[in-house]
């Protein structure tokens, strides 16, 4: 699929802050696939498909993952993490999108997991860094981004889990199994 017709089917799905921020995600994981030597044609499409399903019912999304058989875990966690694996099974049956590395990197880019793909740090990453965004230490992340994805992917996760213990907020497992993974890693 081609970017033009990529952006025209998210831009239905979405309002126009959440379909902006998806285009500067898009724009973002091509520049960091081109800096990384990935495939930019998957970042491209994962970037401008991450959010796709934002907006849908949650009702919607608790049906998908029920019986699509994704980890029941999900719905004992916060609402805000079912977009990401709901909307992938959304973008391949309703925008025919079948690549798996495309759909996994839409699956996970909420919550990472352990052993995440580049193409999975990648939009991860794009989605946090963007340059709409603005929270506090992104500038550090954004520097550690031109040079180290496994380190920029680690300082995000780490300031996310941080800001969730400050909010009393649930933690997802696999985003400490992404941060783990990648403590171990950077450590080596
Ligand atoms: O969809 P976006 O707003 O662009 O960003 P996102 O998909 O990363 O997710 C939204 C929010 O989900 C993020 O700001 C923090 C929140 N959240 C709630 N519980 C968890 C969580 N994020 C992670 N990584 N892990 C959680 O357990
Ligand atoms: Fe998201
Ligand atoms: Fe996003």
């Amino acid at each position: 699929m081609n970017r033009e017709k990529a952006m025209q089917i998210v831009k239905e799905q979405l309002p126009e802050k959440r379909y902006l921020h998806s285009v500067r995600v898009m724009e973002t994981a091509v520049q960091l696939a081109e800096r990384f030597q990935d495939d930019a044609k998957k970042a491209e499409m994962a970037g401008i498909f991450h959010d796709y399903a934002k907006y849908r019912p949650q009702e919607e999304l608790k049906k998908i993952i029920e019986e699509q058989n994704m980890p029941k875990e999900l719905l004992d966690f916060h609402s805000e993490l079912w977009h990401g694996p709901a909307g992938a099974y959304l973008v391949e049956q309703e925008a025919g999108i079948a690549d798996k590395d495309v759909l996994s990197a839409i699956t996970y880019h909420t919550t990472g997991r352990q052993g995440m793909t580049q193409l999975e740090k990648i939009v991860f990453l794009a989605d946090y860094i963007e340059p709409g965004r603005q929270f506090p230490g992104l500038d550090e992340v954004r520097e550690a981004a031109k040079e180290d994805l496994d380190e920029a992917v680690l300082m995000a996760l780490r300031n996310t889990i941080s800001f969730l213990m400050s909010k009393r907020s649930t933690i997802y497992p696999d985003t400490f199994h992404a941060y783990n993974d990648l403590v171990k890693k950077t450590e080596e």
